[in-house]
This record gives C-alpha cells, structure tokens and sequence, in this order.
C-alpha cells in the first residue's frame, strides 16, 4: 500500500521496481488523510513502471480517480457513523459513473490494536476490541450476508500490533467472501502467520515506508 501523502513522485520508479521484483500481487493507493489530486497524479506515475492491478482505498471521495483498474468501496461496518457506512458512498456515485473503475464492494472492519489510529480519528468511531472474536466474526459475516465481495480487517496504520493469527482464522472460517488483512505488519513471521491463518491477501504499508530493505525480503 502507497499513501500519496506519504510518497514522493520521485521516489516511485526505484520504488515500484523493487515491488516488481517480490511477491507483491496488487499496488493499493490510499490514506485517511490525502491532498487533492495527489492520487491522481501519483497513480500516473505508478502505471510507468509496473502491470501489476492498481487498486484505490480511498479514504476520502477526492481520491477517486479514473487512473487506477479498481476501487475497494469501503463501508466502515465496525463503526457507526453513518457517513462513512453509506454517506459517503452516495455521494461518489456521480464520480463513479464518470469513469470504468472495478467498484468492490467491502465491509471494513476495524480493530483496536493498542493505539489511536487515524481511521478511528477522521471516522469518528470506534474500533472493535481485540478479545471480542465473537463480535468481530458477527460483524464480517453480517458484510457479506448484505452482499460484500470482500472483508478487510485492519488494525490500522502504523498499528502496533496486527490483527491476532486468532481472529484472522475465527473470521475465515466462517466467511465464504476473500479476506483481506492489513495494519501493523512489519515482519516476515507476522505475514506468514496471517497467510496461514487464513488471509487471502495481505498489506503492507508502513514497513517498506519505514525501509524500503523489507521489500527485498520478500521475492
Ligand atoms: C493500512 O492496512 C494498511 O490501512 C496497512 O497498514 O501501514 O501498518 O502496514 P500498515
């Protein structure tokens, strides 16, 4: 995952060739808080050097933008504001119809991880406790009965401890939708244990931010 607020046009050739050269399946693009036209722009820069999907996690309707293959049309089920449930969503419809971009729609759960995180900030809500399995596998499963194509669990950016091998398979096993895991990974060992609990697909953000080395770790 690459946040546009994050990254410098610059740096995205080096960047992007090393993701080329590893496992990385998907290029997302996104952040919680994100200067107007800097997806786009960034986007643009990322389709240069790379075929690999582009795939938008918008966290705001200003980063929707025509220039990546798909968007996750994220609704925040774990929280209760209306605005980022549905609100938000219709007010992109008009955008969307503009451009041919794949719509996923996700149910995006997120779960407290020991630390403020700034989706709990800009949403206003907030996450799931991690002990509460029960709760967390009800509320996945709720998103997909209503029709979600995917479930992402996040324990949020930066996090400090990622979503538990725990929940990860508690969830899997009763979900018939593909689960996306993300927040706070920043070992080889954590990305192995969500893959073996059951992730589909994992993302990395902050890590390769923090050293770019991670990356090369992960042919
Ligand atoms: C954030 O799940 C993603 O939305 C990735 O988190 O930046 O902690 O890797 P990290």
């Amino acid at each position: 995952m690459i946040d546009p607020d994050k990254t410098s046009i610059n740096a995205v050739s080096v960047f992007i060739k090393k993701i080329n050269q590893s496992i990385a399946t998907h290029v997302f693009v996104g952040g919680s808080i994100v200067d107007d036209n800097k997806t786009d722009a960034l986007i643009r820069e990322i389709k240069r050097f790379t075929k690999l999907p582009i795939v938008l996690f918008p966290g705001d309707i200003t980063q929707i933008t025509n220039k990546a293959d798909a968007l996750l049309f994220l609704s925040l089920i774990s929280g209760r504001n209306p605005e980022y449930l549905i609100g938000k969503h219709v007010d992109s419809v008009s955008k969307l119809k503009e451009n041919n971009l794949e719509v996923i729609p996700t149910g995006y759960i997120l779960i407290e991880n020991g630390k403020q995180t700034a989706v709990e900030m800009v949403t206003q809500t907030k996450p799931i406790s991690r002990n509460n399995i029960e709760y967390i596998v009800n509320t996945a499963k709720a998103g997909e009965l209503l029709g979600m194509k995917l479930i992402y669990l996040e324990a949020g950016s930066g996090a400090k401890e990622p979503v538990t091998p725990e929940i990860i398979s508690s969830v899997k096993r009763e979900l018939n939708i593909p689960l996306i895991v993300g927040g706070g990974i920043r070992t080889i060992s954590q990305l192995e244990n969500a893959y073996k609990s059951g992730a589909d697909l994992v993302v990395i953000g902050t890590a390769f931010e923090e050293d770019e080395s991670f990356l090369e770790q992960l042919k």
